[in-house]
């Protein structure tokens, strides 16, 4: 047990777990995913895995499916150099984004986390509006938020300090640390906002140095010999970066790849493009700021009744539009649960289940 520990494995998950169930099996966590491969740890050894048939058949939404930091049963064969996961232990949470695309789907980031690193670069990264769309993101996932600004090494202390500024007038009381990947001093006062035993999971937009970061922690030479071995479909074995990384310190931290926007679905852009007829019409309704739903001289609504646009189409936009209203209002518009967003977001909803 103690092995696993220092995977994570604190008391909470020690009672959500069934004993019955470890007769066969054993825990272990999830360290990295490739497709329907993946590769566990029981804190000894990384051992590669593939889920049982009857966990793919059960399996309805990407969720079901484990992603990394994921506790599991699995049976171990081979002197314990091939697993069998059987099922996914219950997540304390899970962090996931919209992905991209027109469709309203989730793509998971990792599960398990104590707390979200949102790694913003003191670059043209720097983005106030983008930083409050992670925080509402960790947020919906009761997860607790830290700030990493990095590159501090391209502006000015006084700079920082004045960015340092802005983000505690926006949510006050948050972490935040700045550091340079280039300056070596800067690393440990960084290891500071990792506790052990805790598991961290850093997000922010590709290239903002989230992989130089936790290598400079670990050790450039250490991490490259921790990259794994895995049999691909064919058999062959393919070296895969393990996500999730014991850090000298004892905290666990997992990588996860850059991420190149946060609801992506906007009022301003695709939306628009998506459903440009409706846009078209949208221009001929009697109110400027006309949802759609239950206005009077709303155009939309009678090219619905006229069918000039379908019933299917018409809920599509719906359902899109609302997604977007939500990725737009900004974290302390939804902290203060806005009345007139609340009642607009009434409006759709009743009118979209009398449809
Ligand atoms: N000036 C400067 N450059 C940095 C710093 N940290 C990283 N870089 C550079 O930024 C680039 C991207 O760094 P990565 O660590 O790969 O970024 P990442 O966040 O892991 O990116 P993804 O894996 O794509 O999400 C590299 O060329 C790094 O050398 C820093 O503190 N200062
Ligand atoms: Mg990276
Ligand atoms: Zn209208």
């Amino acid at each position: 047990m103690i092995e696993l520990e220092k995977l994570g494995f604190d008391k909470w998950f020690q009672e959500n777990i069934d004993s019955a169930k470890l007769n066969d099996r054993q825990i272990a966590r999830v360290v990295s995913v490739n497709k329907n491969s993946f590769m566990v740890s029981n804190g000894k050894t990384d051992i590669y895995a593939e889920l049982t048939g009857k966990f793919l058949f059960n399996s309805e939404s990407p969720e079901d499916l484990p992603t990394v930091g994921d506790w599991v049963y699995a049976q171990l064969f081979d002197d314990e150099s091939f697993a069998v996961i059987h099922e996914i232990i219950p997540r304390k949470n899970l962090l996931k984004r919209k992905s991209s695309g027109n469709k309203i789907d989730y793509q998971l980031i990792a599960a398990n986390i104590d707390k979200a690193i949102i790694v913003q670069a003191l670059d043209s990264n720097y983005n106030l509006k983008r930083l409050e769309r992670y925080l509402v993101m960790i947020n919906e996932s009761h997860i607790t938020p830290i700030i990493f600004l990095s590159k501090s090494d391209l502006i000015s202390e006084d700079e920082i300090q004045s960015k340092v500024g802005d983000i505690n007038k926006l949510t006050p009381g948050i972490k935040i640390g700045s550091f340079s990947n280039i300056n070596f001093s800067d690393i440990e006062p960084i290891k500071a906002y990792f506790t052990p035993a805790e598991t961290y999971c850093l997000i922010g937009s590709s290239g903002v140095g989230k992989t130089t970061l936790l290598n400079n922690l670990i050790h450039q030479d250490l991490y490259k010999t921790q990259s794994i071995r895995e049999k691909d479909g064919r058999g062959r074995h393919t070296t895969t970066r393990r996500e999730l990384i014991v850090i000298d310190n004892g905290a666990i931290v997992i990588d996860s790849p850059g991420m190149r926007e946060l609801g992506i679905i906007s009022a301003e852009s695709g939306l628009d493009d998506t459903f440009n007829e409706i846009a078209e019409l949208s221009q001929r309704c009697r109110f400027d700021d006309c949802t759609h739903t239950i206005e009077k001289g709303c155009a939309v609504l009678d090219a619905l009744q006229k069918g000039d646009i379908s019933q299917e189409r018409y809920d599509n936009y719906i359902k899109m539009y609302k997604e977007s209203l939500y990725n737009e209002m900004s974290y302390q518009e939804k902290r203060a649960k806005d009345k007139k967003f609340g009642k607009m977001m009434h409006n759709y909803l009743k009118n979209h289940k009398k449809n």
